[in-house]
């Protein structure tokens, strides 16, 4: 069956809520219309109000009804193309990678808050505060622990999947601010993860479209 979608999302540059479900329907290969909302304006809220009760973005538009978290979009979207397997297939990988996605999804507020997604910038940040630090510490053991379990494809659960589309933003933040996870820990692995994210197309196309957002502004 043929889905009808549209995504309403934020800037590319800075929406990093807006990119996770962008990258899961790119790597789908489905087609899918977006819906551009620019946010930090005086009329953002209404904006998005039009689309998203939720007053935030993302949004899925989808069979007449309005999906309005990146958690449930990324469900939908497993539920609607179980042959991608955007969540692993075994039952105990797909617990752990709900519990993965999970995390990202109700945590890491420092770091959110402290290093703010900026696709095409180079940050310096002197000072990363406790919390960040903590947060970061945290998110290389994730990972650590995920590419420890035999991830042969590269990717937290082998296959490209939610895991690591919830995760991609956070990659574009260490590139960003230049956050040299040695220091937290990692043995090369979060490393090689970042580059891999990084390598991938649909990422590529995200900071691609980015790029052309931000150049058609100045
Ligand atoms: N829990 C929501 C969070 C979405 C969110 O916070 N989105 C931000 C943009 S990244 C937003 O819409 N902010 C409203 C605004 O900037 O006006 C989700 O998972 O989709």
């Amino acid at each position: 069956m043929d889905h009808v979608f549209e995504l309403v999302i934020g800037d590319k540059n800075y929406s990093s809520w807006s990119m996770r479900p962008w990258l899961l329907l790119h790597h789908l290969d489905t087609p899918f219309d977006e819906v551009p909302v620019r946010l930090r304006r005086e009329d953002s809220r209404q904006n998005i109000l039009a689309h998203s009760p939720s007053g935030k973005v993302p949004a899925l538009k989808w069979s007449g009804t309005t999906v309005w978290d990146t958690l449930a979009i990324a469900e939908l979207l497993a539920e609607l193309f179980p042959d991608a397997e955007l969540w692993p297939d075994d039952p105990v990988q797909r617990a752990r990678a709900r519990a993965v996605a999970a995390e990202m999804h109700s945590g890491f507020a420092s770091l959110r808050d402290q290093l703010p997604m900026d696709c095409i910038s180079t940050i310096v940040c002197r000072d990363l505060g406790l919390q960040t630090a903590h947060d970061i510490l945290r998110i290389v053991e994730v990972w650590m622990d995920c590419l420890e379990a035999g991830s042969d494809g590269g990717f937290l659960f082998s296959r490209f999947g939610i895991a690591d589309a919830m995760y991609a933003p956070v990659v574009s933040r260490f590139k960003t601010y230049a956050i040299d996870l040695s220091d937290f820990g990692d043995d090369g692995r979060c490393a090689e993860y970042c580059r891999t994210v990084l390598g991938n197309d649909s990422v590529k196309a995200w900071f691609e479209g980015a790029r052309l957002e931000m150049t058609d502004r100045s």
